[in-house]
């Protein structure tokens, strides 16, 4: 894949070609942990994914192949979250986690090495995950003074099932990529060096179907799991579709021309 620089930032890479964007974390010296900093970029790039009509699938992945994302930075974790540089304690991991799931574009995790801590979440946040065969994934939160209680908890949960993720939770073990597949974390596992070619074949698979489908479906989805959140999200995708229809288009233009709107042509379907 010829990959086309598509922004410039200090902590992330970002990249486009062929209707893919790539959001790599690049802090390899430090795992790929994330700072504010890192957050704020990796949100500013997939609104720009989101908002680009000729990207259907965004890839996330770490530089470097020792790790995908080993969580917070904690060289920089102040006494209520991460410090800006600004003297602000964040924890806006939480706010990119949102714009993950509600992304109407499948976003794909694409794991080599450490995939650890909050970066445990993230990739579990994502739509797909393709993991090189040195993956290792696991949560540190009680270890190190943090937990994530929101969909870290219990989307893993739907994921794994309870006793699984409270075994994860509770004992901070790690696990291996063959370990992950088994329990339903991730959706397949490659050799490293075919990491990337994978996780194209999969993102080309995806784009040569219906996007509207795709999308309605990633909503669809989530709203089993996200409460009025997620209906929110769904019966968004029912508005812009009725929008999109003469139907609709019909009581705006009676608005907008000053008339009685008349629906009489419209089938009432059984
Ligand atoms: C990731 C892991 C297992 C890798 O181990 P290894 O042996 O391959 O590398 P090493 O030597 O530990 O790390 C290499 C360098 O990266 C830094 C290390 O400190 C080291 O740098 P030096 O000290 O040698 O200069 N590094 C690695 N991870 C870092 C991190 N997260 N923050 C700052 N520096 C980091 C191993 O490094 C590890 O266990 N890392 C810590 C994982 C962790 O506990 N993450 C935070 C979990 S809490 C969280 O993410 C969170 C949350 O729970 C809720 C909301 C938001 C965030």
């Amino acid at each position: 894949v010829n990959w086309i620089p598509a922004g410039e930032f200090t902590d992330i890479l970002y990249h486009k070609a062929e209707g893919i964007a790539k959001i790599t974390i690049n802090r390899p010296e430090r795992r790929n942990a994330f700072r504010p900093q890192t957050v704020d970029e990796m949100i500013e790039a997939l609104q720009n994914a989101r908002n680009d009509q000729e990207i259907g699938v965004i890839i996330l992945t770490g530089q470097g192949d020792l790790a995908f994302c080993s969580g917070g930075d904690q060289k920089i974790r102040g006494n209520a979250g991460y410090d800006d540089g600004k003297g602000v304690n964040k924890l806006n991991v939480l706010d990119f986690q949102r714009d993950i799931r509600t992304c109407p574009k499948p976003v794909i995790a694409m794991v080599a090495g450490y995939s650890i801590g909050g970066g445990h979440v993230l990739h579990m946040l994502c739509d797909l995950t393709i993991a090189a065969e040195n993956a290792i994934f696991g949560q540190t939160g009680p270890k190190v003074g943090s937990f994530d209680g929101g969909w870290g908890a219990s989307y893993m949960a739907r994921l794994v099932g309870q006793k699984k993720a409270r075994e994860i939770w509770y004992l901070c073990r790690q696990y291996n990529a063959a370990e992950a597949l088994a329990m339903g974390l991730v959706n397949t596992v490659v050799p490293l060096d075919q990491l990337e070619e994978e996780t194209v074949k999969w993102c080309r698979e995806i784009l040569a179907n219906s996007p509207m489908a795709i999308r309605c479906l990633k909503a669809a989805l989530n709203a089993d799991c996200d409460g009025q959140a997620g209906l929110q999200e769904l019966a968004g995708n029912a508005t812009m579709l009725y929008y999109m229809s003469e139907e609709g288009q019909e009581g705006r233009n009676a608005f907008v021309e000053k008339r009685k709107p008349d629906f009489s042509r419209f089938p009432k379907r059984p």
